[in-house]
């Protein structure tokens, strides 16, 4: 019988849309990313399929996505700085903003709700409105509530789908 206490969970959103020299296609670097995330202090606890999506933003070429789901004591500042130090480990570009990249590492949602300082939000801002977040997410943590909506992520990926912009009826010139 154990009494523990649960450790905190983090969800980890990948994304990858550059080959990496070793490693190989973003599917294959997300697949090595996963398995660095594993480490003394940060337990897999489950990960999402590796989808394949068009990119948003300017970059032209098609990303990996998935969402690692992983339990770990480490603060939520401590948590980037590893995700960081991840990215640097595989040869990330620094500058252009939404630029082409090897590896991507976002912090997602954390079950210790809302974290807030000058260089790191917890949920992640733009989460709710990225289906290449969404989807792989419902995928591991379909209940999981965002701290500040209330919302489940099964309710916020619905939502989605239906703020979707459909032009099949546009009249014609
Ligand atoms: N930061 C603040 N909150 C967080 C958080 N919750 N997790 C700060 C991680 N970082 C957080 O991020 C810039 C700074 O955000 C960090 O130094 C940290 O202090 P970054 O990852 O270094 O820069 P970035 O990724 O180029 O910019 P940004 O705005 O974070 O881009 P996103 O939001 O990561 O989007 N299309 C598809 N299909 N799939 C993708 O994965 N990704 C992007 C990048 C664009 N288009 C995409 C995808
Ligand atoms: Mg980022």
């Amino acid at each position: 019988m154990s009494n523990a206490i649960p450790l905190p969970l983090y969800a980890i959103g990948l994304g990858s849309n550059r080959r990496h020299p070793r490693f190989g296609d973003p599917r294959a670097v997300l697949m090595a990313a996963l398995a660095a995330l594993e480490s003394d202090d940060i337990e897999a606890v489950d990960a999402s399929p590796i989808i394949a999506t068009a990119p948003l933003g300017p970059s032209r070429r098609r990303y990996a996505n998935a969402v690692a789901l992983v339990a770990s004591t480490l603060a939520p500042p401590e948590m980037l700085a590893r995700l960081q130090a991840i990215e640097a480990a595989f040869g990330r570009r620094t500058g252009q903003r939404w630029g082409a990249r090897t590896l991507d590492l976002d912090i997602l949602l954390w079950s210790g709700g809302v974290w807030s300082d000058a260089v790191l939000n917890i949920p992640h801002p733009a989460m709710a409105q990225r289906d290449f977040v969404l989807g792989p997410l419902r995928a591991i943590v379909p209940d999981w509530r965002h701290p500040l909506t209330a919302h489940s992520v099964r309710q916020l990926a619905a939502r989605l789908v239906r703020a979707k912009p459909v032009d099949r009826t546009a009249t014609p010139h």
